[in-house]
């Protein structure tokens, strides 16, 4: 019998059909975010990271160029199994023949390189507006800035977007969504806290106003609680990104590095599902502060795959992974933080949810601890090869990302 036949039975003693899970694994969309192959650099305008986010390390055979990128993001998709979304920034647009527009000029035929990337891939492609590292973010302000000028210059940006969103949904027929993160805030102790939020409301208000398909565009909001050199005060903060995205009908977007450290998105997550249809996700990996680690296979992962998974609403979150490590091969970074993620779902997938769940309601926590702590060391490795075999991925990664480095990124 093989390894994975016996742990089918293993697991089906709990209840817990393998096959099934493998199978529901497959069809879940992970959007993978384009900036993990660049250190969110972008090619638009050259500046260095701002918005109180950093990349650290300088690893080298960084992508300099959309061929490049596309390159790698082909090598890391090759090796990363299930279906998946490609997420770009507005600053990855691809400017050609001397052509150069700012932000808030941007236009869907800046993408087609993209589109058909993704086209051909059969991919679909989630976006952002790019609200940082740019000389018209003043005084660390974008939409809530007291300067008329620069909140129009960030309101046509987002504008831009939508219609470059849609565009994708039409092109690649599959919903995109487009998440607004600003980095707006202050470094020390504001004297104002409400106009900043007003002007950011006011805004997004302009923003939405422009008719578009929401059959086609989900549009997330996401909040923060800190950036770097932003410490005293951010405009976009917890409650006032999910008191907008309810007022107005969008999507709340959480990103587990935004939030105080032990506060948990995994309890967090059954609260909007309870008030919102769809709700959306940056998964990382915050290590003393939201330095975008790459995910891994932790507590935190599993138990924020767990929430999703036993509420049965894998269909309502749209998860996205959010990071960004520059002191190791890039390629390694962005298979191993989306495999995790997978990961993390199919330990969710092979829990026993129901029967813990009578546990609990029985009152009997005892017996709950006990088989919560079994589940772990049931042979998920064996269950996780399986997929990954039925995936058409191999186990091992990384020497293929050995040869990569060899063959292309150290000729950069
Ligand atoms: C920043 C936010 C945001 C960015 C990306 C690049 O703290 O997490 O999502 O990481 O947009
Ligand atoms: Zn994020």
């Amino acid at each position: 019998m093989s390894r994975y036949d016996e742990a089918k039975k293993i697991y089906e003693k709990f209840g817990v059909n393998t096959d099934k899970a493998i199978e529901t694994l497959k069809s879940v969309p992970i959007s993978v975010h384009c900036w993990q192959g660049d250190d969110v650099t972008g090619f638009d305008c050259g500046e260095s990271l701002s918005g109180g986010i950093q990349a650290t390390g300088n690893y080298p055979g960084k992508a300099a160029t959309p061929d490049e990128l596309m390159a790698d993001i082909d090598k890391a998709f090759s090796l990363i199994p299930g279906k998946k979304k490609l997420n770009l920034h507005a600053s990855y647009a691809v400017f050609e023949n001397g052509e150069k527009v700012g932000r808030d000029k941007i236009e869907p035929r800046h993408f087609e390189k993209w589109v058909k990337f993704a086209k051909e891939r059969n991919m679909g492609l989630d976006f952002n507006p790019t609200l940082f590292s740019h000389p018209m973010v003043k005084d660390n302000l974008t939409l809530s800035s007291p300067d008329e000028k620069v909140r129009t210059y960030w309101i046509n940006h987002c504008k831009a977007c939508l219609k470059i969103s849609e565009y994708f949904a039409e092109e690649t027929g599959e919903p995109c969504v487009m998440n607004i993160w600003i980095p707006d805030g202050y470094k020390d102790i504001p004297a104002d806290r409400l106009s900043p939020r007003a002007r950011f409301k006011k805004s997004l208000d302009e923003i939405l106003s422009v008719p578009y398909d929401k059959s086609k565009v989900y549009v997330t909001l996401e909040s923060k609680v800190f950036g770097i050199g932003l410490e005293a005060y951010t405009v976009g903060s917890a409650e006032f990104c999910l008191s907008y995205s309810s007022r107005n009908n969008i999507t709340p977007l959480m990103d587990n590095g935004h939030y105080h450290p032990t506060e948990t998105v995994s309890d967090k997550i059954p609260s909007l599902l309870l008030f919102n249809e769809k709700i959306a996700l940056h998964i990382t990996r915050p290590m003393r502060w939201d330095s975008d680690h790459v995910v891994l296979f932790d507590d935190e992962t599993r138990e924020i795959a767990r929430e999703i998974v036993r509420n049965d609403a894998l269909d309502r979150v749209f998860i996205a992974t959010d990071y960004f490590d520059a002191s190791i091969n890039r390629i390694s970074a962005w298979v191993t933080g989306v495999r995790s993620v997978r990961k993390a779902l199919l330990f969710a997938l092979l829990q026993p949810d129901g029967e813990m769940k009578k546990l609990q309601e029985t009152g009997n926590m005892t017996r709950l601890m006990v088989l919560r702590e079994e589940m772990k060391t049931a042979p998920f490795g064996d269950v996780w090869e399986q997929y990954l075999k039925t995936s058409g991925v191999p186990v091992n990664y990384l020497d293929e990302i050995e040869k990569y480095e060899k063959d292309v990124l150290s000729a950069r």
